[in-house]
């Protein structure tokens, strides 16, 4: 079997200010078989969603995305599945909101974006893209560890999702808590 790939999901201001809606993605991802291998909510400053949106610096949406991102509070999730880049962009839909609510209106865009801008997620488009952004909002995140270490629990079920945290950990097996409680 191949190893899972790991995205990084961004649920942007507009969404993070409607908890409803927060909970329905999260149910989406769930559902879709993906793995939440590490949350956290934030505001990211200007001069952070500046530096993370660079690409599209000079582009006529530049001044209105970064103000738009820097707006409120945003959450930002280490996810994991089987294609997991390809399967959590098809899940959020196409960029454009006014034209994804006729082309794909049960995406997430479709259902729950507001304009263009504000259109609801973010997702990695490449594998060299979700290392550099898990690496931004989660610089203590180490993804070479995770894959020697965690991935095979996460590929073979072997773990449950703590409603408390919002993740996804691997399930102890209890000899091996015995053995740390002994040792
Ligand atoms: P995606 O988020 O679908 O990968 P990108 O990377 O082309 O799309 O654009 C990054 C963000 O910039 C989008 N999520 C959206 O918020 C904003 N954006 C992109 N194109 C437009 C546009 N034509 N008008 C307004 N905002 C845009």
């Amino acid at each position: 079997m191949r190893p899972l790939q790991l995205t990084l999901a961004i649920f942007k201001p507009d969404v993070s200010a409607q908890p409803h809606i927060v909970k329905e993605i999260k149910k989406i991802l769930l559902t879709n078989s993906f793995y939440f291998v590490r949350s956290k909510e934030l505001y990211l400053p200007r001069k952070r969603a500046e530096e993370f949106y660079k690409e599209h610096e000079g582009r006529f949406f530049h001044n209105r995305l970064v103000s738009f991102m820097s707006s409120g509070e945003i959450s930002a999730h280490i996810m994991a599945r089987d294609n997991a880049i390809k399967e959590w962009r098809k899940l959020m839909g196409p960029t454009k909101v006014f034209q994804t609510v006729h082309s794909d209106p049960n995406s997430i865009r479709g259902q729950f974006g507001l304009t263009d801008t504000r259109n609801s997620t973010h997702g990695s488009d490449s594998e060299e893209s979700a290392r550099k952004e898990m690496q931004f909002f989660f610089p203590e995140f180490n993804v070479d560890q995770w894959y020697k270490e965690k991935e095979p629990y996460f590929q073979n079920g072997n773990v449950s999702f703590y409603e408390e945290k919002g993740i996804h950990v691997e399930d102890i097996p209890s000899a091996h808590i015995l053995k740390q409680e002994t040792s």
